[in-house]
């Protein structure tokens, strides 16, 4: 697993390089689920897969940039679902983005995950690992990942991450969420899923939704480059993860690119989403 987590680190030195110097502008291919890609989608998805190709330890490895799987080792043990370079569109704004990895052993359901990683590229460059407990890295001069700490998300915590285009919301979803904002808690939304809910895991605690909404009751957030990794990361923090009803790690994805609903949380704030989803 050390040589998967190496890889990830390479990737991610030569991502943030590209970040900061590359064109941020957007290419002329689109992706399996029709976004047009930026420039740096795709080659944030090459440096991964040059980076992957070095390690016998991956039998395979998905995209959320490329429609099907690509074979890499075939006594490989693990198999690797990533988005490359989540939030992209937020680059030319200059807002933090991430990458995203979740590292399976015999197939893609939620049950078989067994390591997730994710990088922030914010002010600093920092690495999320979460596999028996969560540590968080963070990138120095010397171009090393050095250990801040381990992350525990309190019980009950102060902010509310608000998904999905509103006018979209169930009236169920958006009693409750008005009634969260009504208990004092404090919206914090950029758009970018990797830095909103490590902001969540970092400042103590809270709840990131994406629900289902009228016009895409399945959501938008992919169940293996983005939904299962953060749900391992906030089940071996202390939290949870949900989509209004089930266990998100108990789901298995029909077709690699399928999408859920998703909440993530403190106990206290799943709870109260499983109480209105009842
Ligand atoms: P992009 O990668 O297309 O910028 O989308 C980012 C994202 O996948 C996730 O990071 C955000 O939480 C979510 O989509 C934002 O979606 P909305 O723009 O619908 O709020």
């Amino acid at each position: 697993m050390n040589e998967i987590y190496e890889a990830i680190k390479r990737s991610a030195i030569r991502i943030k390089e590209a970040i900061e110097f590359d064109d941020t502008g957007y290419s002329d291919q689109t992706n399996s689920t029709g976004d047009t890609q930026l420039k740096l989608d795709i080659k944030s998805d090459l440096i991964i897969e040059e980076e992957f190709a070095k390690v016998p330890s991956i039998k395979e490895i998905v995209s959320e940039e490329k429609e099907d799987k690509t074979p890499l080792h075939a006594n490989g043990t693990y198999s690797v679902g990533y988005d490359p370079l989540d939030g992209s569109s937020l680059i030319d704004v200059n807002l933090s983005v991430g990458s995203i990895f979740g590292i399976y052993e015999g197939g893609y359901a939620g049950s078989n995950l067994k390591a997730a990683v994710y990088v922030v590229y914010g002010p600093r460059v920092e690495l999320v690992i979460a596999q028996e407990d969560v540590k968080l890295y963070r990138l120095n001069k010397k171009g090393e990942f050095v250990f801040i700490q381990t992350i525990v998300l309190k019980e009950k915590g102060k902010l509310n991450a608000t998904g999905a285009t509103q006018m979209g919301w169930e009236a169920r979803h958006k009693k409750m969420i008005d009634a969260i904002f009504q208990d004092g808690y404090r919206l914090r939304y950029s758009g970018g899923m990797v830095p909103d809910l490590h902001q969540i895991l970092l400042k103590g605690g809270g709840l990131f939704s994406y629900p289902a909404t009228t016009d895409a009751p399945k959501g938008k957030l992919r169940m293996i480059f983005e939904v299962f990794p953060f749900a391992f990361v906030y089940e071996k923090a202390n939290g949870e993860a949900i989509d209004g009803q089930r266990r998100i790690l108990d789901l298995s994805p029909a077709h690699p690119h399928d999408a859920t609903p998703c909440l993530f949380g403190s106990k206290t704030e799943i709870a109260r989403v499983k109480k209105c989803y009842e």
